[in-house]
């Protein structure tokens, strides 16, 4: 029996950490006690465990690609080169910066889930967009040997962790119908951020802000009439990524 366990912690309110696992029950307390370690601050933090009732399979994640530039403005005019080859067109692909840059609410600031941005009329559709669209339900099979396989790739310690959790949500969010995905974390030290599509694989971009920005997130590049299948998908499929 497998179980999808989520984290999500808060201080004073705003969203800080989020963490997603797929385990067996014998791991169950294991990963709850990394989960307590994970966010540096917090006042609050909601831990679910959810037994899975079905699981589909993945057998490679998306291929990765790293890019390094000098400045913001050159890594944003490669990240709208590399949406324009999944179809997003450059209105809408700076449409997508413009909301990482200050956050994606509504009323400034970063929220917890994604932006689904519609990439024919430029749009949000998150039926609530201080929420956004949380993509859960995902893991790798077996965690530890693609970490393994990503040390001997030359990735850093300090990209591990979060190049394994941002690479199985960009596979799951593709593989759930998801056109192209824009990325950049909020965390003020963390500036890589990373664009992905089926055509462009998982391509990682840094500096995608200045550091010390504490605001980021993610925007899901959709088309609008398969939105319900995308929703369902990216938030009720249990899914585990097999390989690199
Ligand atoms: C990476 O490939 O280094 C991860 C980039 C995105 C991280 C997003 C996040 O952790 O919030």
């Amino acid at each position: 029996m497998l179980y999808s366990l989520r984290m999500r912690a808060e201080l004073k309110g705003e969203h800080v950490s989020g963490a997603e696992r797929i385990v067996g029950a014998t791991q169950i307390e294991k990963t709850i006690r990394g989960f307590i370690k994970r966010p540096r601050q917090y006042d609050k933090m909601v831990i679910t465990l959810e037994k899975l009732e079905s699981i589909e399979y993945i057998p490679r994640a998306l291929p990765i690609k790293s890019y390094d530039f000098k400045r913001v403005e050159e890594a944003h005019s490669f990240a709208i080169q590399m949406l324009s080859k999944e179809g997003i067109n450059k209105d809408i692909a700076l449409k997508g910066l413009e909301l990482l840059k200050r956050g994606p609410s509504p009323k400034g600031g970063n929220i917890r889930g994604a932006v689904l941005l519609d990439v024919d009329t430029g749009e949000r559709l998150e039926p609530d967009p201080e929420r956004g669209i949380r993509t859960v339900r995902f893991d790798w099979k077996n965690r530890e040997h693609i970490k393994k396989l990503l040390k001997e790739r030359g990735i850093k310690r300090f990209y591990l962790e979060r190049l394994l959790d941002a690479l199985a949500l960009a596979t799951k969010n593709i593989y759930c119908g998801v056109m192209a995905e824009l990325c950049w974390s909020d965390d003020p030290d963390y500036t890589t951020g990373y664009t992905a599509g089926k055509n462009i694989g998982y391509v990682r971009i840094k500096p995608m802000k200045e550091e010390e920005v504490p605001f980021g997130g993610r925007v899901y590049f959709v088309k609008g009439n398969s939105l319900e299948e995308i929703i369902a998908c990216l938030e009720k499929k249990a899914i585990l990524i097999e390989g690199l």
